[in-house]
């Protein structure tokens, strides 16, 4: 299996996130996309390749136009008021009050986010856009008939919006690619989600859409991160009615109770008749990952990815969250390594 992958992860290096109301060094970090480098190499399994470059129009095709060019922008007039340390966001519209775009960098940074975890530094905009196009990159191998792909995407993109960035996250990875994938000639695509958190923002983008199944098995949002969204009834909107599963699963659930919820969103996606399918790969389930709740084990991976291969689906797998630094490369590899033992 190919694997895309470019070094402008690392001009991407956020200082600090709030977490549990302490202020401490962000968990997304460019060791993160490293390790799983480390592991992709050292198992041989597969070569390594920069991705091309396909510009913003893909990128444009799912994100809203101003949105795009504020990332792009929004470092230089940042700098310009003489501020040098991390972009962060400070409020948010709430209920009534009108959602009106300010004029300020301060405003937009909260007019275009949903939570503070989107720290930006001088190289953060090259980061975002290389891993999209590493996404976009490792899309056009199925595109042109291979089975599988992997996109070692960082920064992730499950939690980004058509108009907004949030947990980590700036552009959709997974949905850019997706509505490539759909440009490029597939007719329907499925998209399973097995981050440990759910993918609100992949959700929102094509609720009302029945040419994208999405799924996603993550921590219960009445207990765990986005919080507002990823709950069972949430299934889809007017013509996307029906095409929208989510699995929200209690703390502490291990591999005998994630893996049943696998097998029937594997169900789903079986009976959908997709062309294609996008895995959006966080491996935030793992026992040992510092800001989750399940209990999967390395030796999980393997079965997940040997299950996913099941469908028979060309298949394209999108790296997202996994904070368990050690242990991520090993996780991420171990589905992979699972999926290409079955095909
Ligand atoms: N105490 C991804 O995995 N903070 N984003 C949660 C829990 C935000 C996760 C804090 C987690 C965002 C791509
Ligand atoms: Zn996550």
């Amino acid at each position: 299996m190919q694997t895309f992958y470019s070094d402008d992860h690392h001009l991407h290096h956020g200082q600090a996130e709030l977490n549990n109301g302490q202020l401490m060094p962000c968990f997304e970090k460019p060791s993160r996309a490293d390790m799983v480098l480390e592991r992709v190499r050292s198992t041989g399994l597969g070569p390594v390749q920069a991705p091309e470059d396909f510009g913003l129009a893909p990128i444009k095709r799912v994100h809203d136009s101003q949105f795009v060019d504020f990332l792009k922008g929004a470092w230089a007039r940042w700098a310009a008021l003489g501020r040098s340390h991390d972009m962060l966001p400070l409020a948010w519209p709430p209920r009534r009050m009108p959602a009106r775009c300010p004029e300020d960098i301060d405003g937009q940074l909260g007019y275009y986010s949903f939570d503070a975890g989107v720290p930006m530094n001088a190289g953060s905009w090259q980061a975002i856009y290389s891993s999209a196009q590493v996404a976009l990159s490792a899309q056009a191998r199925l595109a042109t008939g291979d089975q599988a792909a992997f996109a070692l995407c960082r920064p992730p993109g499950h939690h980004a919006g058509i108009d907004y960035m949030g947990g980590y996250c700036y552009l959709n990875n997974a949905a850019i690619a997706t509505q490539a994938l759909l440009d490029g000639g597939a007719r329907k695509v499925a998209i399973l989600d097995v981050d440990f958190h759910h993918g609100n923002g992949t959700q929102d983008i094509f609720y009302q859409r029945p040419d994208v199944l999405f799924l996603s098995i993550h921590g219960d949002p009445r207990h765990e991160y986005p919080c507002f969204a990823g709950y069972a009834d949430e299934r889809g909107e007017g013509a996307g009615l029906g095409y929208n599963y989510n699995y929200p699963l209690a703390a502490g659930s291990d591999w005998t109770r994630w893996s049943q919820a696998l097998a029937d969103a594997l169900r789903v996606i079986a009976g959908y008749g997709a062309d294609a399918l996008v895995i959006s790969l966080g491996v935030d389930t793992y026992k040992q990952d510092p800001i989750s709740s399940f209990k999967l084990d390395s030796p999980d991976y393997l079965r997940m990815g040997e299950q996913i291969a099941s469908l028979g689906l060309p298949s394209l797998f999108v790296m997202e969250g996994g904070y368990a630094v050690e242990e991520i490369g090993i996780n991420a590899v171990n589905v992979l390594s699972g999926f290409s033992s079955r095909r």
